[in-house]
């Protein structure tokens, strides 16, 4: 309960922060995207995980203002880049499954983009499976919705759900993010190559971009190469950072 107040005072007096990870077009070298990942920067206990917080912001309802803060957070950033002429990538933002479902999601996102004046073909929502699976007529319409606002939708963690297929034919996705307990052993276990390969090119067939997650080794990423993955994210290439950082470590690339 205590933690539930502070973290109530947290979103409302600007304690929590955006780190982003890059993701990498293999084909270019090139950056295409950032992916906002929140932090609490606690006053007494310095910078909290997300997996410390977020579970209980679901718990509590306060996900909703969370998720709100961090897509106008998210926004005001890439405005704030755009103004500066540098970093013209994407900006991918995690939505939670309590998120999504919640009716008002997809105006209240329109509502804060059009507030912070971006294009949202800047934006990508990173949605779960298991998100998108639970109540499938209103999902075809959120994402038919978003999609039409220009929106980019990618499917986190692919891989892991339980799911059927039979969505990715019904709703419009860009892009499929191979969850990152397929990459890890992708050059020792032979399962997880034959998955990882098998999601690569049911991405090719379905020309929507592949994302190989938890990319840490240049091993992998040979094998990834191999497997004719296009893009990937991972601490090989940068855990997530601080805007700051971004713009030191990936400005000159631009
Ligand atoms: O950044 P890190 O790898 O520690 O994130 C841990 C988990 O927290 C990941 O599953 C990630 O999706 C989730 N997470 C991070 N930032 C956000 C956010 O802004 N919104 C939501 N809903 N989840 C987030
Ligand atoms: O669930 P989601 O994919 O949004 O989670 C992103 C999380 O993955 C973040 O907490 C981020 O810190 C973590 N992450 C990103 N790259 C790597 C990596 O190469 N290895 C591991 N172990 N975690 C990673
Ligand atoms: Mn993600
Ligand atoms: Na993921």
């Amino acid at each position: 309960i205590q933690m539930e107040t502070e973290l109530r005072k947290a979103i409302l007096e600007n304690q929590l922060i955006l780190y982003y990870q890059p993701r990498l077009e293999l084909s270019t070298g090139n950056i295409i995207c950032l992916e906002a990942l929140v932090r609490w920067n606690h006053p007494k206990l310095g910078l909290i995980a997300p997996n410390e917080f977020i579970p209980l912001a679901e718990e509590s309802g306060l996900i909703l203002s969370l998720g709100e803060w961090v897509l106008r957070e998210a926004c005001l950033q890439k405005a704030r880049w755009l103004e500066a002429g540098i970093l013209n990538y994407q900006i991918a933002v995690n939505i939670s499954p309590c998120q999504f479902q919640d009716e008002s999601f997809s105006d209240k996102a329109i509502q804060i983009i059009e507030q912070t004046g971006i294009d949202p073909a800047f934006l990508e929502f990173e949605i779960t499976e298991s998100s998108i699976m639970q109540n499938m007529d209103t999902t075809v319409a959120v994402l038919d919705k978003l999609c039409n606002k220009g929106i980019s939708i990618s499917i986190d963690d692919f891989g892991i759900g339980y799911s059927s297929l039979n969505y990715l034919k019904q709703f419009p996705i860009h892009c499929l993010k191979i969850d990152r307990s397929f990459v890890k052993n992708i050059h020792s276990n032979k399962d997880d190559w034959a998955i990882t390969n098998a999601i690569i090119h049911l991405g090719h067939a379905l020309e929507v971009q592949v994302v190989a997650e938890g990319v840490e080794e240049w091993s992998q990423l040979e094998i990834l190469k191999e497997t004719t993955c296009t893009t990937i994210q991972g601490y090989l290439l940068s855990p997530p950072v601080s805007a700051i950082e971004i713009e030191q470590t990936f400005h000159r690339n631009n």
